[in-house]
């Protein structure tokens, strides 16, 4: 078991992360400069790197080797950044500011940040596909499967498309919980199972256990986002706060309230945390994100 501090331990994965995209994404001197530019301004220099961190979490549970853990963690971090970028864009949400800085269609323009998603996520499958991330190539071309599922309109692109149909509508709990665990929840739940899976092969009961874990923690993602919506401010997330209510936004806060919400995300936290006790010290960090992403301040 490693000594580092947990707060240490995540600087070293973000710290890896970045040096990874860094090298993954192609140079801004590279034809077309412009787009290169744009792209490695929407992956670099900001975020939590929370998908990261969760494939290097549960990658530890399997005994999966870093650098192959580096490659999963840029194909999900690649997607996510495409997903803020078009989520950004006036015809969604239209954000000005997101990670501290002005959003990609506002600094370039609306042409550009549409490529630069649709680049970043085909260089995320590029990235997963071309070198081996873990010992057996039918297994690989699953996991690429699970990434395209968990992206597609089974997955974020399809809860997309259900916040959209959603502003301004009363849901229900179960409709809410619906939609983000295909919005926001996908992504996360494919990290801890991608990672996993990088190592040795875990049984089929390790794997569905494992699988609800990153699906609980999907959720309360979002939980705590919606109360962080409702209650930081803007310099703290970064991105503009209260956008939610503003926008006549079904969220955990306006069903639940904030203190039922609180209570919610800490009842998931207690699942995950129950869920990996049987994996002892080899669970011990996705333990520790699991109860950072429930005390997060951004
Ligand atoms: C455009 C296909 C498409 C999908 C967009 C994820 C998403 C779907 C939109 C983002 C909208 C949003 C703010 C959702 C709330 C949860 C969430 C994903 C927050 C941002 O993720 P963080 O907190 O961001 O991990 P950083 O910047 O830390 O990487």
């Amino acid at each position: 078991m490693s000594t580092l501090s947990f707060a240490d331990w995540m600087g070293s994965i973000q710290q890896r992360t970045e040096t990874a995209l860094g090298q993954c994404l192609p140079a801004a001197t590279l034809l077309p400069t412009r787009l290169h530019e744009a792209m490695r301004y929407a992956v670099l220099g900001g975020g939590k790197r929370v998908r990261p961190l969760l494939v290097h979490a549960a990658g530890l549970i399997s005994g999966a080797a870093p650098e192959r853990l580096d490659r999963v963690s840029c194909a999900l971090e690649l997607i996510h950044a495409y997903s803020l970028v078009h989520d950004d864009m006036p015809c969604m949400d239209d954000d000005t500011l997101r990670r501290g800085k002005p959003t990609v269609h506002v600094q370039y323009d609306d042409a550009t940040a549409l490529l630069v998603g649709d680049a970043l996520q085909t260089l995320a499958f590029q990235h997963i596909s071309e070198a081996p991330v873990c010992d057996d190539p039918l297994q690989q071309l699953a996991m690429v499967r699970q990434l395209a599922i968990a992206a597609g309109s089974r997955g974020m692109a399809g809860g997309q498309a259900i916040d959209l149909d959603s502003v301004g509508k009363q849901l229900s709990l179960a409709e809410l919980e619906l939609m983000h665990i295909h919005k926001t929840g996908a992504l996360i739940r494919a990290s801890v199972c991608l990672g996993v899976q990088c190592g040795q092969a875990p049984d089929a009961a390790a794997l569905e256990s494992l699988d609800h874990v990153g699906k609980v923690i999907g959720l309360l993602f979002q939980v705590v986002d919606d109360i962080l919506d409702a209650e930081a401010d803007t310099a703290t997330l970064g991105k503009t706060a209260g956008k939610d209510a503003a926008n006549d936004k079904p969220t955990y806060v306006s069903l639940l309230g904030v203190s039922r919400a609180r209570a919610l995300a800490e009842e998931l936290c207690q699942d995950a945390l129950d869920r990996l006790a049987p994996y002892g010290d080899a669970a011990q960090r996705l333990a520790e994100l699991t109860r950072y992403i429930v005390r997060r301040q951004f």
